[in-house]
């Protein structure tokens, strides 16, 4: 039988059972975390991303000390842009598109600099990186069946950015059965009053798509 360890959580303490839960750390890459990457050409300040890589760090430095499978996401597209829908493709008015050159390599572009995840958090030998064309981890990716075949059920959630990629893998994980649990202080948004409300709105009504806890509650459950 498993061992469950009492996660302090909202909107509830998470039964975490350890040997059936894999660390998430979504997109955590140059293109979002630095200065000349796809962030900064939709307009956003990076520089508020990045309070989330030193408590991730220790989160990341935990699960591999304990052998907990840890699994990294990339948004990103192929070098033609074959695999990018011309809606993703021309949205908005960005200072630079998908594809374009930018100081850190062709923007969002798989094999590019600034598509790569940072320094701090690079993934370890044998540690899966899927990389996936649309804000979820599930769509066109490999992710489903990387998480059938390590058996895992439980879902620690970290990255960027909170209201986007986070809220979407999380929404499709919990469909598919998963329980995801977001580390509030290891998820970033380009916007305050963006981050407060999409945490708030994982763990209202219940926990409707999963629950939330700070990464020192996690570490302190684990030990
Ligand atoms: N723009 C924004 O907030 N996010 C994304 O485009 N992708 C991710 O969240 N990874």
């Amino acid at each position: 039988t498993a061992r469950t360890v009492s996660v302090p959580a909202s909107p509830a303490p998470f039964a975490l059972d350890p040997g059936s839960a894999a660390l998430i750390l979504i997109d955590m890459q140059r293109d979002f975390l630095e200065p000349g990457g796809f962030g900064e050409s939709l307009g956003n300040d990076v520089s508020l991303l990045r309070k989330t890589i030193a408590p991730l760090q220790a989160v990341l430095a935990a699960a591999r000390a304990s052998g907990m499978p840890v699994i990294h996401t990339r948004e990103g597209h192929l070098p033609d842009l074959s695999d990018c829908p011309p809606s993703k493709l021309n949205r908005g008015a960005p200072s630079m598109r998908i594809g374009d050159q930018g100081p850190k390599g062709r923007i969002l572009i798989r094999g590019e600099y600034g598509h790569d995840i940072v320094d701090e958090l690079a993934p370890a030998p044998g540690e899966p990186v899927v990389d996936k064309p649309g804000k979820g981890a599930f769509y066109a990716t490999a992710f489903g069946e990387i998480l059938g075949g390590l058996g895992v059920t439980q879902l620690i959630v970290t990255g960027v950015t909170t209201e986007v990629c986070v809220h979407t893998t999380v929404r499709e994980a919990n469909d598919r059965g998963f329980e995801c649990l977001v580390l509030s202080d290891c998820v970033g948004s380009y916007f305050a009053d963006f981050q407060e409300a999409a945490l708030a709105m994982i763990a209202a009504q219940g926990g409707i798509f999963g629950w939330t806890a700070t990464s020192a509650d996690y570490l302190a459950a684990l030990e």
